[in-house]
């Protein structure tokens, strides 16, 4: 049979969002490489979509529907899993009302349709759901307090900067778009500095490194900002009319001398000198922060501070400057059909707390879990509550791909498509470019897109009038925003669609806040960066992205039979353990057996770890982790727990 190629988006959870094109020979995928014509990642794919087509294909995944008996998982009809999953819905919201369900949306795939989903319980009357983030929800409250609304720089204006600043990112293994800007950067004699506790990946390609102690980058920050005040190099004209709250901001770096402030966030008086120097001598410089940053209790000290050192370097508002972290990869899509609108408002949980969450809801309890698209097993910390609120449920029905952590405590499982098996519409966390999603083969087995599923099981509601309609016609209304930006549902088949956002934003110096301005943080606490010290556990866990797994996309048979912790020789020989040793780490609320590697790249404080590997396949790092929100934005400090080291005697 002959090949034929087609394009489309990959939907995974990364910021790339790169478009793809698809070889399909006899209905399988064959291949998958970057797509030439897209404008932003420009034929670059991953070394991971190979992996993604054995993933596809892969004899672990689960492609029929399935129910769980007494004596294990049974294969069974759809009409036999939603009949089933119907029922319970009818029964818990005639002796409970709606809210004794969670739907539990996760991070797996973002598309427009997956709106409907939601709409889905929305149209069944609004069922409890969740608020805060596992992810980005601390870096967006963070800047959205600064300038008002979080607006990125468009990747490709980084071209214009003449140094880049990767603050906790390491975008070789995360967001490899943004590899050819930093060699462009570089060739054109500009600066790259990595500022991150581990060597990453991306620290190979930088000029500089700068290895602050975990979580406290808020000094780093503020040592730059008081070097750049000495020097009088501020940006006297943006702080003087367009900041709001400049002299307050700069009593608090009074209150330290530069030594001081580097002494705190562990680095070098050069190291703070060389990062000054950069925003004034180096100018434009952008700054990218990464999402390791936000993963504090009080990461907002550190994101705010960083904003503060791009105003007072005068970057902000500027062409090649900005401090750029995330995009609203919801942005292109019509909010009306999230559903939320239909009913009077309804019960959230707390996503970084869930396990707790669950185990207190009260009038109503919580009687059913449906979660999509994630695996809060694994993912959410502190996996034993977590696990404790599962098993304290009724009735859970879990769709994806595998049988992970969270599927594993599940009684109906739904097998879901992968991309390569829809057809829908992919906007970015990573940048302004929406994609289509077109459809490469026909779905795996029994597997059925997340909007074929709710189709399915609204049918057996009396709202499915309201729910049945093409694909195709609810994505138009969804997409509704796109056709007033003069896009249009058919071009973008065959043509990634640009969301009229600025390419460099804030150019008027106008800024939706309050004031009107930028707005300077102008209270720090340094007793909150305190929080959880411990000297029985003396290293910070950094549970890292993975080189090729996304979070916990994985297999059984992509496991390691222990999870691989690395940590500075130095301190192992403190501990008597050395590189291959089975250990035992442990914090304040579980241990885990892990293989220890020494590495001089970690620095003395901090344990680093990939994250993502399933509490079933003998990982699962989050039984580390201790759970709690975050000051600004209900993200989750998955970084502040603090861990120790023990030999296995
Ligand atoms: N290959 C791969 N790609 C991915 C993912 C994946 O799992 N694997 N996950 C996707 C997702 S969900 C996300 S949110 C993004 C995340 O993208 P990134 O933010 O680029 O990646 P992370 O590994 O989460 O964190 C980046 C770095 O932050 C550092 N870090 C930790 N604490 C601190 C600190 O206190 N200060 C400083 N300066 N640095 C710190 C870590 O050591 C790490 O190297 O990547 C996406 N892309
Ligand atoms: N210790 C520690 N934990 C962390 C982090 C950390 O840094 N350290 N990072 C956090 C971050 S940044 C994130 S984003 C979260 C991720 O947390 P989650 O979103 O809960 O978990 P994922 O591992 O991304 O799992 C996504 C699942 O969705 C499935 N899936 C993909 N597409 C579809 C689809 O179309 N339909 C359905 N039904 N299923 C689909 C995939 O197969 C996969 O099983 O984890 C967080 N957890
Ligand atoms: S996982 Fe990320 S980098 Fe890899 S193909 Fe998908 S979007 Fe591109
Ligand atoms: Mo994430």
């Amino acid at each position: 049979m002959t090949e034929t190629q087609i394009t489309t988006t990959c939907t995974r959870d990364c910021p790339n969002t790169c478009g793809l094109t698809a070889t399909v020979k006899d209905g399988r995928v064959i291949s998958l490489t970057g797509a030439k014509e897209h404008p932003f990642t420009r034929g670059l794919s991953c070394h991971k979509t190979a992996a993604y087509i054995e993933r596809v294909y892969s004899k672990e995944r689960i492609t029929s529907p399935m129910i769980r008996s007494i004596s294990g998982w049974k294969r069974c009809t759809w009409d036999e899993a939603l009949d089933l999953t119907a029922d319970k819905m009818k029964q818990f919201r005639d002796e409970d009302g709606t809210e004794s369900i969670l739907y539990y949306q996760g991070y797996g795939e973002r598309t427009g349709l997956k709106l409907l989903n939601k709409y889905f319980f929305n149209l069944f009357g609004g069922v409890t759901t969740l608020r805060g983030s596992l992810c980005g929800g601390t870096g967006q409250a963070s800047q959205n307090l600064d300038l008002g609304v979080r607006i990125s720089h468009d990747p490709l204006d980084h071209y214009n900067s003449k140094a880049m600043i990767l603050w906790a990112r390491n975008p070789v293994v995360t967001n490899i778009g943004l590899v050819p800007n930093i060699k462009h950067v570089r060739k054109n004699g500009g600066r790259i500095i990595v500022i991150d506790p581990f060597r990453n990946k991306t620290a190979a390609l930088a000029d500089r490194y700068i290895a602050p102690a975990p979580g406290k980058d808020v000094y780093l920050a503020m040592a730059a900002a008081k070097i750049i005040y000495e020097q009088e190099k501020e940006a006297r004209e943006f702080l003087t009319n367009h900041c709001h709250g400049a002299q307050k901001y700069k009593t608090l770096l009074d209150r330290y001398t530069i030594k001081e402030l580097c002494c705190l966030a562990g680095v070098t008086e050069n190291d703070a000198d060389y990062l000054a120097d950069t925003l004034i001598n180096s100018a434009p410089a952008s700054i990218l922060l990464g999402w390791g940053l936000h993963r504090y209790k009080d990461a907002h000290y550190s994101i705010r501070a960083i904003d503060a050192l791009a105003a007072i370097a005068g970057t902000i508002g500027i062409e090649g400057g900005g401090v750029s972290q995330g995009f609203e990869e919801y942005g292109p899509y019509d909010p009306k059909y999230w559903g939320d609108e239909l009913n009077p408002p309804r019960r959230t949980l707390l996503m970084p707390v869930i396990g707790e969450e669950i185990i207190k809801a009260q009038n109503p309890k919580i009687r059913m879990i449906f979660s999509t698209a994630a695996n809060p097993v694994c993912m959410a910390p502190n996996s034993n509550k977590v696990i404790e609120a599962w098993q304290q449920v009724e009735f859970k029905v879990y769709s994806g791909h595998f049988m992970d952590d969270t599927a594993e405590l599940a009684d109906v499982f739904l097998p879901a498509t992968t991309f390569l098996e829809e057809d829908d519409v992919m906007a970015s966390y990573g940048h302004n470019y929406v994609g289509a999603v077109n459809k490469a083969i026909e779905p795996v087995g029994e597997a059925r897109t997340d909007f074929h599923m709710f189709s399915s099981l609204a049918k057996r509601f009396s709202f499915a009038d309201r729910f049945c309609r093409p694909a195709e016609a609810w994505l138009n209304d969804i997409c509704s925003p796109i056709t007033e930006w003069g896009g249009s549902l058919s071009a973008l088949k065959h043509e990634p669609f640009r969301i009229p956002e600025p390419m460099a934003p804030y150019l008027d110096k106008h800024f939706p806040t309050p004031s009107g301005k930028f707005e300077f943080m102008t209270e720090f606490d340094q007793q909150l960066l305190e929080h959880g010290n411990d000297e029985h556990y003396p290293y910070t866990l950094l549970s890292v992205a993975a080189n090729s797994t996304i979070c916990s996309e994985r297999t059984m048979a992509d496991h390691t039979s222990l999870p691989e912790v690395s940590m500075h020789p130095d301190e192992a020989l403190l501990h008597k353990v050395k590189n291959g040793d089975e250990i035992i780490v442990k914090s304040q609320i579980g241990e885990i057996r892990a293989k220890l590697r020494t590495d001089e790249n970690v620095r003395r404080d901090c344990l680093i770890s990939e994250r993502g590997g399933w509490i079933k396949a003998g990982h699962g790092l989050n039984r580390l982790t201790l759970d709690m929100a975050s000051t600004i934005g209900n993200g989750t400090p998955y970084y502040q727990t603090k861990v120790t080291v023990l030999p296995i005697i």
